[in-house]
């Protein structure tokens, strides 16, 4: 019976129906989101420290600077619901800002990590009440019934949206949409189009910590799916999709080889890669069109001296 299933196993099976579909297609693909076990977790921490990533520090600095702002576009006694369980920094920013927030409900599909950002919001925000959802924000889920009646507020720091296809955005804005109601608000982080080069950089550094992250997806393959991955034989690169306007992570075969996972056989020839990854860029008028399409208009736009970042201000049609 489905109900005695374990979580675990359950997302095991969708890792593996995901792998030999995504490794059977002309371009070999595995969706992003396998990235993050707790290696890749880890390794992504890593990555937000490196110099050649920007997002990170430049996010937070733009959050930093004009969180009065946000604050009074937000308004008081607001519930914000995030997107992906934020601990860190980026959402005490905004929460020690905010006018008498009535709740926080952090959305995210690790419910051991929730269980932790509960507890440190309690700590931190006593007068605050948390209420966790564990969901995964890329698909359908309700929020608890029962939360306070203030305006709702959804917030989606990291760029995150950038790693979603255009339907796959639209779709999750809508859904933020429909959650927030009537008069309610986003906020949300932007990766900005920029020089090739700097993007280049930050999504392959000098010191092979994203090739690391990148490659760890193929060591999970073999820890969790009986996959017998060469490791070494697949180079991680970074490239430009200037149609796409996105840069894409893939792990690129070094010579020819097969790979057996989950009893299933793949060959590679030489050269031959596995798309991991898409992040895709917007410049202002391209966000737009997309919230646009989605339901909200783009109210406030918050950004960086560079323009690198941007933390834009979304409010509701109607
Ligand atoms: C999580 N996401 C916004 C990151 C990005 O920049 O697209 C993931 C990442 N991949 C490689 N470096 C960072």
């Amino acid at each position: 019976m489905l109900d005695r299933v374990k979580p675990q196993t359950l997302q095991n099976a969708a890792f593996r129906d995901d792998v030999i579909e995504g490794l059977s297609r002309p371009q070999k693909t595995l969706p992003s989101r396998w990235l993050y076990d707790d290696i890749g977790s880890a390794l992504f921490e890593d990555i937000t420290q490196l110099a050649e990533y920007y997002p990170t520090r430049t996010e937070t600095a733009i959050l930093r600077r004009f969180a009065g702002d946000i604050a009074a576009f937000t308004g008081p006694n607001a519930v914000v619901i995030e997107y992906g369980a934020g601990a860190g920094v980026k959402t005490k920013l905004v929460l020690d800002a905010l006018d008498s927030p009535a709740a926080y409900v952090p959305v995210d599909i690790a419910g051991d990590f929730l269980a932790m950002t509960v507890h440190r919001m309690n700590m931190t925000f006593p007068a605050m009440r948390t209420w966790p959802v564990v969901a995964d924000f890329t698909t359908e889920f309700r929020l608890p019934s029962g939360l306070p009646a203030g305006r709702r507020m959804a917030f989606f720091p990291g760029s995150t949206l950038g790693n979603l296809d255009t339907t796959q955005a639209e779709l999750f804005l809508r859904r933020m949409r429909h959650h927030v109601g009537l008069q309610g608000r986003a906020v949300i982080g932007i990766d900005l189009l920029k020089d090739v080069d700097t993007l280049r950089a930050a999504y392959d550094d000098a010191q092979g910590v994203t090739a690391a992250f990148n490659r760890n997806l193929l060591s999970r393959i073999n820890r969790e799916l009986e996959g017998d991955f060469r490791v070494e034989g697949f180079k991680h690169v970074a490239r430009w999709n200037a149609a796409e306007r996105a840069i894409e992570m893939h792990l690129v075969s070094l010579g020819a080889c097969s790979v057996t996972v989950d009893g299933q056989r793949f060959r590679f020839a030489p050269g031959e890669t596995i798309h991991t990854e898409s992040s895709r860029k917007y410049d202002l008028a391209g966000i737009a069109a997309l919230v646009e399409m989605a339901g909200w208009t783009l109210e406030h736009t918050w950004t960086d001296a560079d323009a690198a970042f941007a933390v834009v201000g979304l409010g509701t049609v109607g």
